[in-house]
């Protein structure tokens, strides 16, 4: 019994921004847990074609789209599109995302909205038009990828925070309007991952790393792989009864005020 509840045999799973980074390691978890994939870029065809690649030398049934999640034109096409050739859509993480680091006096008005309309926008984009076969259905899920800063300020990061804080409460606020339709919607919360996005600031000798690792009590940066087992809990029946959480995997970060860097 234990192990059915998070299998994922059967059900089609869109990650956004998934051939790289976080979104990779939680596409590759719920490819494993059984789901065929939908992997979702917009830089290039050929980054797609590789991470498709990638999973299928898993054994993962995975299958490509390219389209900007920020238009939705190309969001309503792509559904479609994946809907026709693949099926409908039963689980959707809602992952793909930028940050500016820029003072907030300093950032132009172009860039904060740049950073709100991919992270905070598009997950309503998406979400808005893949729901609609999830209610007529009866079932689905959906996941977004918030953040540290959906609780946390942090220097330079202004518009990432912005959004990721509405991201948590735009989570809150479907699960409260499509929970009736048996819908479960939740977040997950990424504390400090080694991703692309983190290297400028994880490198050995940065003040940032070191403060980082100081005020993580598993005095670690995450690897992208802890992740998948709550990508799959919270795709899965052992989470039909869980909605409107953010399920933060921090190492402990939230739940302590830190230490002093001469204490151990
Ligand atoms: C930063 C980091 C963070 C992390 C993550 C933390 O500059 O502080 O890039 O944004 O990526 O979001 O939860």
């Amino acid at each position: 019994m234990s192990t059915e509840l998070f299998n994922l045999k059967g059900k089609v799973a869109l990650v956004t921004g998934s051939t790289h980074g976080l979104g990779m390691a939680m596409a590759k978890g719920l490819g494993m847990a059984g789901a065929r994939l939908i992997v979702n870029g917009n830089s290039s065809q050929s980054k797609i074609d590789d991470a498709v690649d990638y999973y299928k030398s898993l054994g993962i049934d995975a299958y490509g789209f390219k389209f900007n999640v920020t238009n939705e034109e190309e969001v309503i096409k792509a559904i479609n599109d994946i809907q026709s050739k693949v099926g409908s859509i039963d689980i959707l993480v809602n992952n793909a995302g930028i940050i500016k680091r820029t003072p907030l006096e300093d950032m132009e008005v172009e860039d904060f909205k740049e950073v709100i309309n991919v992270d905070l926008v598009s997950p309503f984009i998406v979400s808005k038009h893949v729901v609609k076969t999830m209610i007529a259905k009866k079932q689905g899920k959906i996941i977004n990828i918030c953040s540290m800063m959906s609780e946390l300020g942090r220097n330079t990061v202004g518009a990432y925070a912005a959004a990721k804080g509405g991201l948590k409460m735009l989570t809150q606020n479907m699960a409260t309007e499509w929970a009736k339709h048996n819908i479960q919607v939740n977040g997950i919360g990424p504390g400090y991952f080694a991703t692309s996005q983190t290297a400028p600031i994880r490198v050995d000798g940065h003040p940032f790393n070191e403060f980082i690792l100081n005020r993580t009590p598993a005095a670690k940066w995450g690897d992208p792989d802890d992740l998948a087992g709550a990508a799959i809990f919270l795709s899965s029946r052992a989470s039909d009864f869980v909605n409107g959480h953010v399920l933060y995997v921090d190492g402990g970060i939230l739940a302590t005020i830190g230490k002093p860097s001469n204490e151990s």
